[in-house]
């Protein structure tokens, strides 16, 4: 065990529904932490109706999976090797209009076929690996609610063009209540011409992706799930390393590097392999540099495995029965969100391993907005699932989560005795040695003085981040005891943060700012003094001041004076 500094920069850090995209870029400082114990236990599977399969698979040979030179499908035509379709302005008003429908151009994607070839987008140490010969199949299981015809056959049809034939067990697709035409006898034709076995369930009523995944994973032959969206395509050589490294060790769930399928062009843009899965305060999965450290353990070698504290949820492959030992997913949950995280702390708190294969590499369409209803409403839906997370898996941590989302404690969580029980039964360990293993770097901080509003002692208002972005300066307003845009940690690395910025200031006079957290003092080191109330910046001598007059928003950084302006108040009024 060492202790190690580190910083990381993240590139991906815009938010979209649930903050899951991976549109535009900026640049993140993380926190520091400890190094993982880099311990590598092979499991043996031993005992279960797999393991003389796995030491088949194990003891067969090595080899090299060949693929076919990539050519276009069908050469000429819009948007083969990945191109991007631009679509006429003669005919914008259109496009606009059917974008509506998914929330992403279906003009564009309709003019593309359904075979398009993509370009090879491994890198070269990829193209080169060699896999064991006897591999497990697997089941690829697609859910969908309301998805176009185009996206979703697509997807059928990349699994098909690229997948070993003989690793592929079956398409499972489970139709969750959609309302459109094509997705009725139109597919279920379709499907009976295909060259693989593809199976259709629905769904009686709009069960939410989470109840059709285990509708699906319920008729599943293979022995392992393979779990996509309904808007991928997949690329050469995609699913060979995912499922190797299952036989390595069954306990290993694995995602390929999610690429970005542009939602107004259909391109295809290969993502980077230095990013890895996290999530801040509101439980929002985000995309943040793969530190140092990670790169370490890895020898620096850009193709192996990345170990991954969370994943993005919609692209992974599980051994079959280790998805059921588990304990597959939370049925309590609703619609969309919460189980990409509910299953990656669990994974990693249960005995399991989560990683990013980075030779497997599946295009998504994200979007900016979600296309389909919430019935009941989005934010009452994510909200819940997300509560059922925090309740389960992250102990005193999901104070942050409570403190962050002002409307989370009025949404009723539901039953959770049956999923604590399982945490219970498979003798997880705890958020902590989550948060101190596998997430040093993680924006919750692990040691923490308090947890609440700051308010200033004189006119008796609170400091408040007012929703402003990394860079922007700190303001202050009237104490609404909501949580929110008030809390603040006051953490034992001395940082006063908000979700994954922290108080900053290059100067003794100011301006306070909120700066991505760096984790290294510095600039970001403030010292509280619990019997003068003072909040003072360590590297300056300043003291944290109330606003003047003229300016009632913007917090000082001043002389320190032992006026009342100079004092604060640590301590909640608000329970959660
Ligand atoms: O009620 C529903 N029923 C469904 O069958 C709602 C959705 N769905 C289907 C939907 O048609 C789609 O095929 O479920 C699938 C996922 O829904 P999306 O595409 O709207 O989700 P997303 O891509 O915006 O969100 C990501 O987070 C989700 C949280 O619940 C799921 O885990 C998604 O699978 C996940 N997508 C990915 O991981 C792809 C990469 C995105 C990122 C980061
Ligand atoms: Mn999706």
């Amino acid at each position: 065990w060492l202790l190690f500094m580190v910083v990381t920069l993240s590139l991906y850090s815009n938010e979209c529904l649930g903050g899951s995209c991976r549109k535009s870029s900026g640049v993140e400082i993380g926190e520091q932490g400890a190094l993982v114990n880099d311990e590598d236990k092979f499991e043996d599977v031993g005992g279960d109706n797999l393991s003389s399969d796995v030491r088949q698979y194990k003891t067969s040979q090595l080899h090299r999976w060949s693929h076919a030179p990539v050519v276009p499908s069908i050469p000429g035509s819009p948007g083969e090797m990945g191109k991007a379709v631009h679509i006429p302005s003669s005919q914008e008003v259109i496009m606009k209009e059917k974008f509506k429908l998914n929330q992403f151009n279906l003009m564009a994607s309709d003019i593309i076929s359904l075979n398009r070839s993509l370009s090879d987008v491994r890198m070269n140490e990829c193209k080169d690996k060699v896999y064991p010969k006897l591999l497990p199949s697997t089941s690829i299981v697609i859910v969908f609610h309301n998805e176009a015809w185009s996206t979703l056959l697509r997807t059928v049809w990349s699994v098909i063009n690229r997948s070993p034939r003989e690793l592929l067990k079956e398409i499972i697709l489970v139709d969750d209540a959609s309302e459109r035409e094509h997705l009725g006898r139109k597919l279920e034709e379709h499907i009976k011409k295909l060259p693989v076995p593809v199976h259709l369930f629905r769904t009686q009523k709009r069960s939410g992706l989470i109840r059709a995944r285990l509708l699906g994973a319920k008729h599943v032959k293979g022995q392992v799930i393979t779990f996509l969206d309904a808007h991928c395509e997949c690329t050469e050589g995609w699913l060979e390393p995912l499922l190797a490294r299952i036989v390595e060790n069954r306990k290993t769930v694995v995602c390929p590097i999610i690429d970005v399928i542009s939602d107004e062009t259909f391109e295809y843009v290969t993502a980077s392999d230095m990013t890895w899965g996290g999530f801040n305060w509101k439980l929002n999965f985000r995309w943040y540099r793969v530190p140092q450290r990670e790169m370490e353990r890895r020898n620096n070698d850009r193709s192996s495995p990345l170990r991954t504290p969370t994943m993005a949820g919609g692209l992974f492959s599980i051994d079959k029965d280790y998805f059921y030992e588990l304990g597959s997913y939370d049925e309590g949950m609703d619609i969309w969100g919460g189980e990409n995280l509910e299953m990656s702390f669990r994974v990693w708190q249960c005995g399991g391993i989560l990683e990013i294969i980075p030779c497997s590499h599946v295009g998504h369409v994200f979007r900016d907005k979600s296309p389909y209803t919430f019935p009941g409403g989005v934010s009452k839906i994510v909200l819940h699932n997300a509560a059922r997370v925090a309740e389960v898996w992250m102990d005193e941590w999901r104070d942050f989560y409570y403190a962050m989302n002002p409307g989370a404690r009025n949404v009723p969580v539901g039953d959770i005795t049956a999923r604590r029980g399982l945490r219970e039964k498979l003798k997880c360990k705890s958020f902590r040695w989550y948060l101190e293993n596998v997430y040093p770097e993680s924006q919750m901080p692990l040691e923490y003085y308090y947890l609440g509003d700051i308010r200033n002692v004189e006119i008796r208002n609170c400091l408040d981040t007012m929703g402003r972005k990394s860079g922007e300066n700190l303001g202050m307003t009237y104490c609404h005891n909501l949580g929110g845009n008030q809390v603040f940690a006051y953490t034992k690395r001395q940082q006063i943060m908000s979700d994954d910025n922290c108080l900053d200031s290059s100067n003794r006079n100011g301006p306070v700012r909120l700066v991505r957290c760096h984790g290294m003092g510095g600039n970001q080191a403030w010292l509280y003094d619990e019997d003068k109330k003072t909040i003072k910046h360590l590297n300056t001598g300043s003291c944290l001041q109330r606003p003047s007059t003229n300016d009632v928003n913007t917090p000082l950084l001043r002389p320190c004076n032992n006026s009342p302006g100079q004092q604060w108040i640590m301590e909640s009024d608000f329970k959660w």
